[in-house]
């Protein structure tokens, strides 16, 4: 059978090739010629590991092809970005150029499936419209379903297999329809339901860790009040057998827990007080770092201090909706000069200029660790020689140190 799949990004690229190596013809579609160039010549434009090995392999041995134009094909898989707008609502002209972009190609019996995530009721009420405008009658000749992405980026392909997969039809049949693509490949559990339920499930996935990484921050905030250490406050309440505090920082980036909360206070605003307020703590984050930086270092002008980590997380190289890059420029503004390292981050996509970990520390009078890289849990003692005193500023707690190191390491446990 064949694929269509709309949008080579993080999500669809990796999502072709699994479905290539699963024995389909598959196309793979974008808008961005750079891409279409780039993929066509063997080079990935995206950073994920094992995805050279796994486009190397689905070259030589299976169906795939990059255009910048659909297909007829059997489904249709619609991966394109869903940004959010200046106000907070979810930008959906993608999702609607994508599927507007399939429509001369649609045949009686084709399975349009929407990966992007979505506010709750856009696959009822945005997509079906525009199939239904163009003569299908969707759920009985077009077959129109959710199958909203779940995965890790840095883990991405294991767990497009792993990970039990969500499929919302328009209707059962249509469930059922596109359930049939992703028993190919998916190991995990497929779970049959309503378009609507879907696309709030994958919303909620996302909300769940946002409000519960938002209770953490505070509880760091309400503990450096009060003179106790938050770190081991979790810690200790984890014990618990029902509890599962999750970790403070500084702040949450990505393009998905950051963002995805919004799409459902868009659509019911007076209901959702808690993930408001969730959104603003964890936003709060990037000042509450730079309080205490300043705590630790008077910020006279023109003091420096080194950062390492820009990326929103560990072992990613992706900066976009980095609480990091907001720290950076708070402490700019503060009068700090901040020098950057970040072993993961390509100087191209990188607005700051990056150093070398020993260069960012020369002079510097505080190291903040932002990002919890593999690379930072040993910092060489040899890279902190340039600072005067060695004082660190850990807010993942992911550095350790031998305890004669003569190094003064801060983390949220102790800030008090
Ligand atoms: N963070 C904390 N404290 C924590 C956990 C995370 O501050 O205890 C921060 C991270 O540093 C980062 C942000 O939250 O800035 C998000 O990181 P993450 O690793 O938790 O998640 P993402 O955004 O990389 O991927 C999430 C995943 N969703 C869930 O785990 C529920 C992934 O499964 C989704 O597919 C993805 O969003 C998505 O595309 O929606």
């Amino acid at each position: 059978a064949k694929v269509c799949v709309i949008g080579l990004g993080y999500i669809g690229l990796p999502t072709s090739l699994v479905f290539a190596k699963a024995g389909f013809d598959v196309t793979g579609v974008d808008v961005s010629e750079h891409v279409i160039k780039s993929l066509n010549n063997g080079i990935i434009h995206i950073e994920e590991p094992g995805i050279e090995e796994v486009y190397e392999e689905v070259r030589s041995k299976f169906a795939f092809r990059a255009q910048n134009v659909p297909e007829m094909a059997d489904a249709y898989i619609i991966a394109v970005p869903t940004p959010v707008n200046g106000d907070h609502t979810a930008n959906l002209d993608y999702v609607e150029s994508a599927t507007r972009s399939i429509v001369p190609y649609l045949r009686s019996g084709n399975v349009v499936i929407i990966e992007s995530t979505i506010p709750p009721r856009t696959t009822n009420d945005v997509v079906a419209p525009i199939l239904e405008d163009a003569g299908w009658r969707v759920g009985e000749e077009i077959y129109l379903a959710h199958c909203p992405e779940r995965v890790l980026p840095g883990s991405i392909f294991r767990e497009l297999v792993e990970n039990n997969r969500i499929i919302g039809g328009y209707n059962r049949t249509s469930a059922e329809r596109a359930a049939s693509f992703y028993r190919t490949f998916v190991r995990g559990e497929i779970v049959l339901t309503t378009s609507t339920s879907a696309e709030m499930a994958k919303l909620m996935e996302n909300t769940y860790r946002d409000v519960n990484i938002a209770l953490a921050n505070e509880l760091t905030k309400a503990s450096s009040l009060l003179g106790v250490d938050a770190l081991e406050v979790i810690e200790l309440a984890n014990k618990h057998p029902r509890v599962n505090l999750h970790s403070p920082g500084p702040g949450v980036g990505g393009h998905c827990i950051a963002v995805d909360p919004y799409f459902i206070i868009e659509k019911a605003p007076s209901a959702t007080p808690l993930m408001s307020v969730s959104r603003q703590i964890n936003n709060s984050m990037p000042e509450f770092v730079v309080e205490q930086v300043e705590k630790l270092v008077p910020p006279f002008q023109g003091h420096s201090v080194a950062v390492f980590g820009l990326t929103y997380k560990g072992n990613v190289d992706d900066i976009r909706e980095s609480p990091a890059v907001q720290v950076v420029n708070l402490l700019r503004k503060r009068g700090f000069q901040v020098k950057v390292h970040d072993p993961h981050v390509q100087p191209d996509h990188c607005p700051f200029r990056l150093h070398s970990a020993e260069d960012a520390l020369n002079e510097a009078k505080c190291l903040i660790v932002l990002a919890d890289h593999n690379e930072f849990r040993y910092i060489n003692l040899d890279w902190l020689k340039g600072m005067q005193m060695p004082v660190v500023f850990d807010t993942k707690n992911c550095v350790k140190f031998a305890a004669d190191s003569n190094v003064e390491l801060y983390n949220f446990g102790n800030l008090h």
